[in-house]
Order: structure tokens, then C-alpha cells, then sequence
């Protein structure tokens, strides 16, 4: 079937396909620097392991070693996804000129300047996150630590961190989304619960009294349920980090993981819960298997489910980002992979008669609901991602992994 075939069968359905990609066209979605060199970033020794309650698993050859190598494979990566990308760079991914390096409570804007004309180059905004993990600093919490010492260390890095926001903010163009997640917890039953939150939530306010502009920097705050490391309690729970983003609602915005709650639970069901009450969120898109293992995105049922309610709730209402890392496979291949599946997404989810199956559900039309929900998902949804995939000028599916190969035996086999 071709395109002009696929589209007069959305047509007879009231959906617009030319307009779901012309609107895909325009979503920023971040891609995240991290998954190309396993997140280790480059201020510390990349001998030592990750700490802080995160993981990479795998040793495939080819992780990125330096800015060069990471920003050779973002191109190639680019060159390989439709859409319109964002960076999403950590404060650990700071270029020092190999004379200037500072730890992290000092880093400044200057740091970055090599990333921003990357940015400019390809015409990118950029998203940024504070790096309270992997470091000698975590005692090993880093915001919530008994120890004033530390905490002012970290303290000063988020600090640090919404100034090099703002100044990417401003020489791009685009709002910056600066994410704070720590992985502040303990591996077993806590002595105090409640110590370790209220010092958590006197160290964000100390970070959001830096001055900045909230049209221009969004902070976030990020909550999870567990890490590797710390099993038994985590300080920013679900419930600490959204009381704190509703308490604060003209400072900053909740962001949501979907590998960060219960199995069961589900992040496509909470965006419309969250969007009640905030004008916007953030998201950052992954696959749990089990518990939040990062795994590349797929074009799953609740990664369609997340897209949907994206669409639904209005799309310029989430700040969308990605957040997986697999060193186990091809990491061109994982990153490319995890950004094509949630473009497709995205593109299922505009494909949807959004007013008719709402209208279904008021007047409790439950059966028709029932079976037309289904009956949209054969179909040629394939034809309107081939077209899409068309117009940016990107490869189709089943051709873009020859580039990849290609780039592995031309660059990444040279890098072990
Ligand atoms: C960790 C959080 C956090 C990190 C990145 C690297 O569980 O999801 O967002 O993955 O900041
Ligand atoms: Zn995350």
C-alpha cells in the first residue's frame, strides 16, 4: 500500500495524516548525551565505577572516550532519526581545555561553550541536569547528607547548574528543562525518614534561590522508588518530589520516569493526573523491564499509551525527554532505536480520532469505544511512518541498521 492509499483510509475516519506530520515535524523531544559512553561523563576518572544508585550494564566495544568521539556519534545518530531533537547534556559532560578543569560546585557556562556551538551548528535548544551522582562527594548523599559540608558542595553545583542553564537558554533560543534527581537513599531500614526529606527540601530551596528566569529555565524535580544500592528507602519519593513541585509551582515542574514506580503502576495514567493541576510537566521515556533496567524504548503498548496521553492532554504541555542506557548492544543502534520508536509513538498517537473516541466514551458508547480503539491498530499506520520518516529525509525502517554497521566497522572498531 502506498501513502495516498493510507491516507484516504485515515481520511474516511476523520484523521489527517498530513497534519499529524506536520505537527510531529515540531515536537522537541531531548535526546540524551548519556547513552553514548554508559554515563560517565567526563570530569572523573572513567575507571571508577557508577555510583549513586545508577547502572549501566554491558561491555560492547565503541563507547564514546571523549567530546570528540560523543559528539561524532550524536551526528550519526541525527543523521539516522526524523523529528526535531534537543540535546540533553549532564553538568559531568563539561569540556575542560585540559588546563581549566574544576569540580563540580565551580563549573561555569565557559565549560559548556563547546556543547552550545554543537548545538548552534545543528540548530539544537538544549536540556541540562546537575550531576549529583558518580563522584567522591557523595557520602554517600549528596543534597540530603547529614554532613553540611557536602551539602553545600552540592548545594553550589545545583546553583552552578541553573546559571549554565540560563546561558543555554539564552545563546539557544529555546527554554532549557535543568532536571535535579539525586539518588540519595539507603540500602537498608532507615533510623530516620523524615531527617533525610526535610534536608532535601531546604537544599532545593536553597538551589532555586539562584536567580533565573522560569519562561527560560524549568526546573524539575525527579523522584524514583528505588536503585541499585538503595533498596530499603529513597529521600526523593514519588510523593516528596510531587508535594514539592505543587508546593513550588511558580519555581519549578514535576518530571516523571516511567521506570520509576511500581511494576504495576503506570506513568500514561499519571500525566492526566499530574496535568489536572500543573500547566506542564516532564517526562523522561525508558523501558522497565521489572524495575527501572533502562532498557531501549520500544513501540510498545504503554510506550503508545504515555503518547497518547501527550497528545491528548494537549502536546506542548510535557517537556519530553529520553532516558535509557544500554551498553550491551550497539549504543548507535540503541540510542537511534529508542528515538525512531518513540517518534512512531507519537505519530500512532496523532493518528487517533482523539474528539470521536472521546465523545463515545461521554455519551457511554463503552462497546463502539472498545472495538474502535482496537481496530486502529491494523491500520497502515506503516505507510504514514514511511512517509514521515520521507519528508525529514531520514532512512526508512530496515535501512537505517546498514549505516550503522557501517559506522562500526569505519569508526567504533577503532576506538578499543
Ligand atoms: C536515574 C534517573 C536519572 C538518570 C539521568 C542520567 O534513575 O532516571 O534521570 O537516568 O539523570
Ligand atoms: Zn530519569
Amino acid at each position: 500500500m502506498s501513502y495516498s492509499d493510507a491516507k484516504k483510509k485515515y481520511s474516511a475516519l476523520g484523521i489527517d495524516t498530513d497534519a499529524a506530520i506536520s505537527t510531529l515535524k515540531g515536537v522537541p523531544v531531548s535526546l540524551h548525551c548519556w547513552q553514548g559512553d554508559d554515563v560517565r561523563g567526563f570530569d572523573t576518572d572513567p575507571s571508577k565505577p557508577l555510583t549513586g544508585g545508577i547502572q549501566t550494564t554491558g561491555n560492547y566495544p565503541g563507547r564514546a572516550r571523549t567530546p570528540d568521539e560523543l559528539m561524532a556519534d550524536l551526528d550519526e545518530v541525527m543523521s539516522l532519526i526524523p523529528g526535531t531533537p534537543k540535546m540533553n547534556l549532564h553538568a559531568s559532560y563539561a569540556i575542560f581545555d585540559g588546563t581549566d578543569w574544576v569540580d563540580r560546585d565551580k563549573l561555569e557556562p565557559k565549560h559548556f561553550s563547546k556543547w552550545v556551538k554543537f548545538c548552534k551548528d545543528r540548530g539544537l535548544g538544549c536540556d541540562f541536569n546537575p550531576t549529583f551522582f558518580s563522584h567522591p562527594k557523595c557520602d554517600p548523599l549528596t543534597l540530603a547528607s547529614p554532613n553540611a559540608d557536602t551539602r553545600k558542595f552540592w548545594i553550589e553545583h545545583g546553583k552552578a547548574c541553573i546559571r549554565i542553564s540560563t546561558y543555554l537558554a539564552e545563546e539557544l533560543g529555546q527554554p532549557c528543562v535543568m532536571n535535579i534527581w539525586t539518588g540519595d537513599g539507603f540500602k537498608d531500614v532507615p533510623g530516620d525518614r523524615l531527617g533525610p526529606r526535610v534536608r532535601y527540601r531546604e537544599a532545593i530551596d536553597e538551589i532555586l534561590s539562584e536567580p533565573y528566569d522560569f519562561k527560560k529555565v524549568k526546573p524539575c524535580i525527579e523522584s524514583k522508588v528505588f536503585g541499585i544500592g538503595v533498596e530499603a528507602y529513597t529521600v526523593g519519593s514519588a510523593e516528596f518530589a510531587l508535594s514539592y513541585a505543587a508546593y513550588n509551582r511558580d519555581k519549578c515542574i514535576p518530571l516523571m520516569d516511567n521506570g520509576h514506580y511500581h511494576p504495576t503502576e503506570v506513568v500514561s495514567d499519571k500525566i492526566p493526573a499530574l496535568l489536572a493541576f500543573f500547566d506542564e510537566i516532564a517526562l523522561h521515556v525508558t523501558r522497565p523491564i521489572r524495575w527501572d533496567s533502562d532498557h531501549v524504548v520500544l513501540f510498545d503498548d504503554e510506550t503508545r499509551e504515555i503518547a497518547r496521553e501527550i497528545v491528548r492532554c494537549g502536546i506542548g504541555r510535557v517537556n519530553i525527554a529520553l532516558d535509557y542506557f544500554d551498553a550491551s548492544i550497539n549504543r548507535i543502534a540503541a540510542w537511534t532505536m529508542g528515538y525512531r520508536n518513540f517518534q512512531k509513538a507519537l505519530l500512532f498517537a496523532l493518528l487517533q480520532p482523539v474528539a470521536e473516541l472521546k465523545a463515545m466514551q461521554d455519551k457511554g458508547e463503552f462497546s463502539k469505544l472498545f472495538v474502535c480503539q482496537d481496530e486502529l491498530k491494523t491500520l497502515p499506520f506503516g505507510d504514514v511512518w514511511d512517509e514521515y520518516c520521507g519528508v525529514c529525509g531520514k532512512p526508512l525502517d530496515r535501512e537505517w541498521f546498514a549505516s550503522v554497521e557501517k559506522y562500526e566497522a569505519d569508526v567504533l572498531s577503532g576506538r578499543n
